[in-house]
């Protein structure tokens, strides 16, 4: 055996045992959702063909020609029974690229298509793209929002990581041919976490956005706003509303962005959303919920307080330590609720819930009381009403 057949043949055990492992839920949970004990899609699930050189003339060493860094920030849909991610692949080269990756549970199993998206160019080409968002809009179409970013062509000279910001926009009907339309305009410098509304509002087309000052800091602008256009193919928001602003000492006061497309319940739009606020280890993201009406998506009803999901043990540490972010969910026929998030900007997981178990958690978590005085009587008052019930031990 040559030393290229024996290497190529232990890469392959190892890409299939990865891709067949069975995802374990991690139980008892926190009644809320249920976490599984592996990530869904790592670097090494994407497809050997696209990092390898298989010919053993130019390759004889099997070496990686063009590495995988880290898979993340997962939009996703179901399409015909099947859970789909648009996964951002990121290559050594720090490039961001889109890639399927399907899987029939939606929990374990996830495999990459064949090829990686191809995302037509405007005439200002992406130097980098990344965390699409997927709504199926009553429209008929299914359109893919995404950071575009671009070199700051105003900045000063020698400052080489100035970048602008902008949402890039697809539409698809099968995820694999992918027409680009003009990117959003707004009246924000910089716009990243835009997200489509599925339904029309009042005739229109509702952008929630997040307008912000700098590529990094949100500034004098961030929380998550909405827009308003008459047409995808030539998008162009005025005003922006602010609906969920950022507050001092909460686990959104330097910034937050809408994460997936919202769920419609029978008691509102249900909202994944990404709380980041600043420590001395830098930037700590974690993902919270808000409910907002069904007849105005701009009017929030329930705030839960606190964080919904934050870092948890080796999610805690990757490129960028210390984030959980998510932009895809997907309500399965039977009533569950996957909601797929990256941990440190490195690798894909999923969360198993339900829209009765968000609701609950959404109608039935106190809201922030915004000082310490009123979370101490938020804990008494939770020890005060348990006295009264009778819990027997095991
Ligand atoms: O590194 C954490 C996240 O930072 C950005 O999110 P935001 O715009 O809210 O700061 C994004 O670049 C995101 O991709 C990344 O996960």
């Amino acid at each position: 055996m040559t030393l290229f057949s024996q290497r190529l043949a232990m890469l392959q055990a190892e890409h299939h045992l990865l891709t067949g492992r069975i995802n374990q839920p991690i139980l008892p949970g926190n009644g809320i959702f249920t976490r599984f004990a592996d990530p869904v899609v790592t670097a090494a699930h994407v497809p050997l063909s696209w990092r390898y050189d298989l010919n053993p003339a130019t390759n004889p060493y099997v070496m990686e020609r063009l590495g995988v860094n880290a898979t993340l920030n997962p939009g996703a849909i179901e399409l015909d029974n099947r859970i789909l991610l648009v996964v951002r692949v990121e290559g050594y080269d720090r490039k961001s690229f889109f890639a399927v990756a399907e899987s029939a549970s939606g929990i374990d199993g996830f495999r990459f298509w064949d090829k990686p998206c191809v995302i037509p160019e405007t005439g200002s080409p992406d130097t980098n793209i990344y965390d699409m968002r997927l709504t199926r809009h009553e429209d008929g179409w299914i359109y893919g929002l995404f950071c575009a970013e671009r070199k700051d062509l105003e900045a000063e000279s020698g400052d080489e990581s100035a970048a602008v910001a902008q949402c890039g926009i697809v539409r698809t009907k099968d995820l694999l041919d992918w027409e680009r339309l003009p990117d959003l305009k707004t009246r924000s410098s910089q716009q990243r976490n835009v997200v489509l509304h599925p339904e029309f509002v009042q005739g229109k087309y509702a952008l929630y956005t997040r307008p912000q000052d700098s590529f990094i800091e949100a500034g004098k602008g961030g929380g998550i706003g909405m827009g308003f256009t008459d047409s995808m193919t030539n998008p162009e928001v005025g005003a922006e509303q602010v609906v969920d602003p950022k507050i001092y000492h909460t686990i959104k006061e330097s910034k937050n962005g809408q994460g997936p497309t919202p769920l419609k319940t029978a008691k509102g739009w249900l909202h994944i959303a990404h709380g980041v606020r600043n420590t001395a280890a830098g930037l700590r993201y974690v993902l919270y919920c808000f409910v907002t009406a069904l007849d105005d998506p701009a009017r929030v009803i329930y705030r839960p307080g606190g964080y919904f999901l934050a870092p948890e043990g080796a999610e805690r540490v990757g490129d960028v330590s210390n984030v959980v972010f998510s932009n895809g969910m997907v309500q399965r026929a039977n009533g569950d609720v996957l909601i797929y998030y990256a941990s440190s900007d490195t690798r894909c997981h999923v969360l198993k819930t339900s829209v009765d178990q968000l609701l609950d958690y959404a109608m039935h978590t106190p809201e922030d009381p915004l000082t310490t005085a009123g979370s101490v009587r938020q804990r008494m008052q939770l020890i005060a009403a348990n006295a009264s019930q009778v819990v027997s031990s095991p």
